[in-house]
């Protein structure tokens, strides 16, 4: 539980127009009055004030100040903003006065989101739609964030809990009255069918939440092939900048070189690495070994074939079902097998190329409409949900039933963050940062 009154610069670090400081707790109102000089502004209206040092009246800044007595506020206390001046000295300044107050202290990172969630304005998921949001890059990003946000996953699993519960109170009936239309066991019975269905309705929801996992995280796509077969080209051409050093000599690409793309709005990271061969060099080998494992572990791969030279036999061995597969160099060999031919030097396929890794990007990360899981925590918590809901099902006795849904039902309330949060909530507030 986090108490006091806290206070944060709620905007971001440096320079800007506006700075807006936040305070939350019973401390909030008085510091107001005191930095202002005058009796509390009319709640959530804008009121311009002069700010002077509580102790020594020096002039501060003129501000804007908002007052949200509680409990209609962000995080359920009372909370006050002062928008200042976005100068360094004027912040510190004002952060500097807040500190002289007794009953004031620095707020933690996450600090009034956490108030929030302890007020119950926001579930679990809320609040990790609202970090996602702060931290969102691209488009997907952020609609998939802002749905999370209102409330949108939590509103699914409640349903699901709601179902769960129902269908624990057909069992729990089937233990007071055991022969039920005349069938020992019979509404147990009729609760099985209902149990499989939500099971298989889970079960669904978890392959596009891998989906959600993947886009929030966002995508690797690792390019591979035989030294000199033009990878680091292509990665500046995908990337639109000289990313990565080209050069004909074959071996050039030792590390692995990252870029970030924003393909589509799904955020990917491409990564080019060291070409594919047995070498002696200690360097180049142990970029080879950096290589082979970026390849294992990416989502997605494009494997290069030098369109002037016979397909080579590692890059071969390399290629798996659902890589990307291309003749490189096409301006310089005129044949046309089955895969996709791209050159550098006249542009030749690239955009098809573009269009290609969108494609099988939105394929693995692309969300509709649905809400959806969005990271590994939720998919585990509806795994734990489906085996006990499995279990369920084979139940021979209501009682083992029973259980079986109370524990389903209890993973789904892990979820939203109803029931054994001590422990999650230092992990979900620490993705923060000061002031949120
Ligand atoms: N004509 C032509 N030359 C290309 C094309 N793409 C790459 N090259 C040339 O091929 C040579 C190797 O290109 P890189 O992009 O460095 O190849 P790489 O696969 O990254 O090579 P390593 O890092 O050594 O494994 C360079 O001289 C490039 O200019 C292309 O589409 N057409
Ligand atoms: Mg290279």
């Amino acid at each position: 539980m986090s108490t006091g009154t806290i206070y944060a610069l709620s905007s971001a670090a440096g320079r800007a127009g506006v700075a807006v400081i936040r305070l939350s707790g019973p401390g909030a109102g008085p510091a107001l009055a005191a930095l202002s000089g005058k009796s509390l502004p009319k709640p959530r209206a804008a009121s311009l004030c002069e700010l002077a040092h509580p102790k020594t009246n020096a002039p501060l800044d003129r501000a804007l100040s908002l007052w949200f007595p509680a409990p209609a506020s962000f995080t359920g206390e009372d909370v006050a903003e002062l928008h200042i001046h976005g100068g360094r000295a004027v912040i510190a300044a004002v952060l500097d006065a807040l500190g002289t107050f007794d009953d004031l202290r620095p707020a933690e990172p996450g600090e009034f989101t956490r108030r929030a969630f302890e007020a119950g304005k926001m579930d679990l998921t809320a609040v990790e739609g609202l970090a996602d949001l702060i931290d969102a890059e691209t488009e997907a990003q952020r609609r998939q964030a802002l749905r999370q946000m209102e409330g949108a996953l939590a509103g699914r699993v409640a349903l699901w809990r709601r179902q769960i519960i129902k269908l624990a109170a057909l069992v729990a009936a089937d233990i007071d009255f055991p022969d039920e239309d005349g069938v020992p066991g019979g509404l147990l019975g009729k609760a099985r069918p209902g149990i499989k269905d939500l099971a298989n309705e889970l079960e669904a929801e978890l392959v596009c939440g891998q989906k959600g996992v993947r886009l929030r995280e966002g995508l690797e796509v690792a390019i591979l092939g035989a030294p000199n077969a033009g990878k680091s080209s292509i990665l500046n051409a995908l990337a639109g900048r000289e990313a990565a050093i080209v050069s004909a000599t074959a071996g050039t690409t030792r590390d692995v070189v990252e870029v970030q793309m924003d393909l589509g709005g799904y955020p990917v990271t491409l990564a080019d690495t060291a070409g594919l061969r047995d070498a002696s060099d200690e360097i180049e080998s142990e970029g080879i070994k950096r290589a082979l494992a970026r390849a294992q572990r990416a989502d997605l791969r494009l494997v290069l074939f030098d369109a002037t030279l016979p397909p080579d036999p590692q890059a071969k061995a390399q290629v798996r079902e659902g890589d990307i597969v291309l003749i490189s160099k096409a301006d310089l060999s005129t044949d046309t097998p089955d895969f996709l031919r791209v050159s550098v030097k006249t542009g030749e396929g690239l955009d098809t190329l573009e269009a290609r890794l969108r494609d099988e990007v939105v394929a693995r990360a692309g969300i509709t409409e649905a809400p959806t899981l969005t990271r590994a925590r939720h998919i585990r918590a509806l795994e734990d949900a489906i085996g006990a809901l499995t279990r369920a099902e084979m139940a021979q006795e209501a009682e083992l039933c029973g259980e079986d849904l109370r524990l389903a039902a209890r993973a789904l309330e892990r979820l939203m963050g109803k029931v054994d949060v001590e422990d999650l909530l230092d992990v979900v507030f620490a993705e923060f940062c000061i002031g949120k």
